[in-house]
């Protein structure tokens, strides 16, 4: 790191993601200050060679980056109301988890008070911050993505949606909802083969490579739902799909069958409305 492309970067928050988000920018040369609410976090980030702030009001006040990453949207309000009037002409980056409307929020509170405002969506834990997979999704000022892209760099793929601050959030969450729904599947698979003497772990090791096999279905399912056509051949119907007979050997295995009853109503609700010919993707038609 040359004096040039360094950076001072101020990082409110040492939970267990803003202390990985701060020893990446330390161990890569860039001045850092942190501060946490609770004293003692900041420690191992100064032997590392980052500065401690007593109070937040002393970080913002170290240099014109300022990251954010605390529990929620209200702690965040909480930390920085009190120093909108120090940090106009600074610039935020908040890569606490908030809600898309609670971005675009925090967007216009910063705009209202002269700053700079990128938002972030995390899409890693902890310890793959700087690591392969790591993956962080930001939307807001473009001039800021652009500005400070290489140091986002650090912590993983960067990648940018637009100027709307409110849409790495609703990515964030949107993608979360499908790593969820895959693991209440799994789960679901895994008490089904319970009671048959199967332990979970090898449930798992057949299930990893079917859940994985099974993605390659996704760019088929988004060209049908952006074409708005379920009736394109070639495409499992929801006849096909009914899934009465997982839900009766969930039975007989005496597991709940609320996950897969869930996946069934969606698609119920499409043949009892005459699509029952058409393709599984249609079951958007329920959902939206
Ligand atoms: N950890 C993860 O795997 C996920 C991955 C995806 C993104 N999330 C989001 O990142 C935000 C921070 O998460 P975290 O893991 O660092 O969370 P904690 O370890 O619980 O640390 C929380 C920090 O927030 C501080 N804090 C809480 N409330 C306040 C407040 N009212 N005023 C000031 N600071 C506050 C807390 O301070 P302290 O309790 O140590 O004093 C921690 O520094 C989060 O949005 C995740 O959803 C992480």
């Amino acid at each position: 790191m040359t004096k040039e492309n360094s950076v001072q970067v101020n990082v409110l928050g040492l939970g267990a993601m803003g202390t990985a988000l701060a020893e990446a920018l330390v161990d890569a040369g860039h001045p850092t200050t942190v501060w946490n609410r609770t004293p003692g976090k900041a420690d191992g980030l100064v032997a590392r060679g980052a500065t401690a702030a007593a109070t937040a009001g002393d970080a913002v006040r170290g240099g014109r980056l300022v990251i954010a990453c605390l529990l929620d949207h209200a702690s965040v309000h909480e930390v920085l109301d009190p120093l909108a009037g120090e940090m106009a002409g600074s610039t935020l980056i908040n890569l606490t988890t908030t809600s898309p409307a609670q971005a675009r929020e925090l967007a216009a509170w910063a705009a209202d008070a002269g700053i700079a405002y990128l938002s972030g969506g995390i899409m890693a834990v902890p310890h793959m911050i700087g690591k392969p997979g790591s993956s962080i999704l930001y939307s807001g000022s473009a001039d800021v993505f652009r500005q400070y892209e290489p140091l986002l760099g650090l912590w993983g793929t960067s990648t940018y949606f637009g100027e709307d601050a409110g849409l790495a959030s609703l990515y964030d969450l949107a993608l979360l909802s499908g790593m969820y729904v895959m693991f209440a599947g799994f789960v679901h698979g895994a008490a089904m083969v319970a009671p048959a003497g199967v332990t979970a772990r090898e449930f798992a090791s057949m299930a990893a490579p079917w859940l994985s096999a099974m993605t390659g279905e996704l760019e088929g399912y988004a060209t049908v739902i952006d074409g708005g056509d379920y009736t394109v051949e070639g495409q499992q119907s929801l006849e096909f799909s009914d899934l009465g007979h997982i839900l009766d050997a969930s039975s007989e295995q005496g597991v709940s069958t609320e996950v897969i009853g869930m996946v069934q109503r969606l698609i119920r609700r499409q043949i009892d409305a005459g699509h029952g010919k058409e393709g599984f993707p249609r079951i958007i038609e329920s959902i939206r």
